[in-house]
């Protein structure tokens, strides 16, 4: 069955080349990510900049950023159901594009993200060949539990890293527009999913400026 023979792709840098093996082949680079993507579903993903560092500190770095990665994800086909964009980090959840079998433009969405992002801030910071971005992580999300769980997780992200008391106050995050669009039923919901079981690698530290 095809989604169960899964493809591996290797990742050397934001800029990820895929290749997909039949049956399932495993290698493994130092410091890359595999991208297992070959099958369509919900995917929970968190990309952070080189050395999270925080290229993406203040109201208009972050406006960009958070502007460019619902525009990609719409250009895309991605329908994000909760994202959280931080001075060096972000997350989101999404259904991969609906029209198509596999999640592969992953990685053309989030290069294309990171390329222009980078070109963008190395302008305004006069560095034209700094390295902006370091990789991104997804995981496939195939239970209920968990998806409900990441997605009160990406929702609540600004309040686990200290930047404000409610998910809503923070601009750059889908609390507020989940708040406005769900019912009050699923807001109880999906607030109430507890997240402290969850495995999530999440220490960048983003800057208190936003
Ligand atoms: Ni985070």
């Amino acid at each position: 069955m095809y989604a169960k023979a899964c493809c591996v792709a290797l990742a050397t840098d934001v800029l990820i080349r895929q290749f997909c093996f039949m049956p399932v082949a495993k290698i493994s680079w130092p410091h890359a990510p595999e991208h297992r993507l070959c099958v369509r579903g919900t995917y929970f993903v968190t990309a952070s900049t080189y050395l999270r560092k925080q290229h993406f500190a203040g109201l208009a770095r972050l406006a960009v950023l958070h502007r460019g990665l619902l525009k990609v994800a719409t250009d895309f086909g991605w329908r994000l159901e909760a994202w959280a964009v931080f001075s060096n980090h972000y997350h989101f959840v999404g259904h991969s594009p609906a029209g198509l079998d596999t999640a592969e433009n992953l990685s053309r969405m989030l290069g294309l993200l990171h390329e222009n992002m980078a070109k963008w801030a190395n302008k305004l910071d006069s560095a034209p060949a700094r390295k902006v971005w370091h990789n991104y992580r997804e995981t496939r999300l195939t239970y209920e539990r968990s998806y409900l769980a990441r997605l009160n997780y990406v929702h609540q992200n600004p309040v686990k890293h200290g930047l404000v008391a409610v998910a809503n106050q923070y601009p750059w995050c889908s609390a507020r527009w989940f708040e406005r669009t769900a019912t009050p039923a699923q807001i109880k919901t999906i607030y109430h999913f507890k997240t402290d079981q969850l495995m999530v690698p999440d220490d960048f530290e983003p800057s208190p400026v936003w």
